[in-house]
């Protein structure tokens, strides 16, 4: 049977999207900039089978309802692309948990987009690579390339936005991105479904988007030009913008626990004590810390310190998606 492997790795965002522009081709209201880590990603292999319905494992659990349609539907639009009626069975690993804002999705769909290119023989450049795999996903047009990446929105008119590229950076920039776990559960309410929320009912939200813009172009040329603290002054700003939006919108929601605002609270402190180091959190009760390279043991050391962290990772920069 013959069959098709690809692996691509999670990313985190920075400066963040939050947000889509109306219609089905899932295109993002802002640009963003990710970071790819080598740590966390997913496995996902294609195979045809004679069906009528396309199968979907995930973790050796068969998937039903939205999960299966999520990736039924991201199918059909690759089986139009490729001119082929072929089902296929999608058997995926993640080692990021699920749904749990440690950004399952973005290395899911970027490894089933890469899979699906090579399975269907769409032979797409990286720049409709990316944008196939955003139509699944608006982060896992990010993770089909290595280091910090670059997000363009959509474009309301044309809809040729809504595609990632690698960025070049100052290699000085040497940086880790620490992972904190803070809980063991699954989030209660979809990164899709608190972005609709969000941008239908926060009043926050328009000043979002007015001045995203700014803050993406000022942070993309501080990782070009390794200006560290620029950097990270703006990722804790993109993600409290966010996460402010949120709390605005009616009725709020929030993804923080209290281990949250504890690991927060350290960061802060750290930095008062003159370690460098920035916050950013997504979907999700986790805390990612971006710092130097040179600290982060000592930093992570810290924050196993703080009685309840479920895990800590110390991620460096990933590759991009891969066939295996
Ligand atoms: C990001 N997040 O930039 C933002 C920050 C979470 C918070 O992209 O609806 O799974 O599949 O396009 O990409 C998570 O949302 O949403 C996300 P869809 P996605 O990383």
């Amino acid at each position: 049977m013959k069959s098709t492997r690809a692996y691509a790795h999670t990313n985190i965002a920075l400066i963040k999207y939050w947000g889509k522009l109306p219609g089905h081709l899932n295109l993002p209201a802002t640009g963003s900039l990710s970071l790819t880590l080598e740590n966390f990603g997913t496995q996902t292999t294609l195979s045809f089978i004679e069906a009528a319905q396309d199968i979907f494992v995930l973790n050796n659990q068969e998937q039903t309802g939205e999960p299966l349609l999520r990736v039924q539907r991201f199918l059909d639009i690759v089986r139009a692309l490729g001119k082929s009626d072929r089902r296929c069975l999608v058997d995926s690993r993640n080692d990021v948990p699920t749904s749990s804002g440690l950004a399952s999705s973005a290395s899911g769909f970027a490894a089933l987009s890469l899979a699906a290119n090579q399975h269907y023989a769409l032979n797409l450049n990286p720049v409709d690579l990316s944008q196939l795999a955003r139509v699944g996903s608006g982060s896992a047009a990010r993770s089909i390339f290595g280091g910090f990446v670059y997000m363009h929105p959509g474009t309301p008119v044309d809809k040729t936005g809504g595609y990632a590229e690698a960025l070049a950076t100052d290699p000085a920039l040497d940086i880790r991105l620490i992972v904190v776990q803070c809980a063991n559960t699954c989030k209660e309410i979809s990164s899709r479904a608190g972005m609709l929320h969000t941008s239908n009912t926060s009043p926050y939200y328009p000043t979002w988007l007015a001045t995203h813009a700014k803050d993406l172009e000022e942070a993309t040329r501080a990782a070009m030009q390794g200006d560290f603290k620029t950097l990270g002054e703006l990722t804790e700003h993109s993600t409290l913008k966010m996460h402010a939006c949120m709390l605005a919108a009616k009725p709020g929601f929030w993804y923080f626990e209290p281990l949250t605002i504890a690991v927060m609270n350290k960061v802060k402190a750290l930095r008062n004590d003159g370690v460098n180091c920035y916050f950013t959190m997504d979907a999700g009760p986790h805390v990612k810390v971006l710092c130097k390279a040179q600290h982060a043991e000592d930093i992570a050391k810290s924050f196993k310190k703080i009685k309840g962290i479920v895990r800590i990772d110390i991620a460096k920069p990933g590759p991009g998606a891969k066939l295996q």
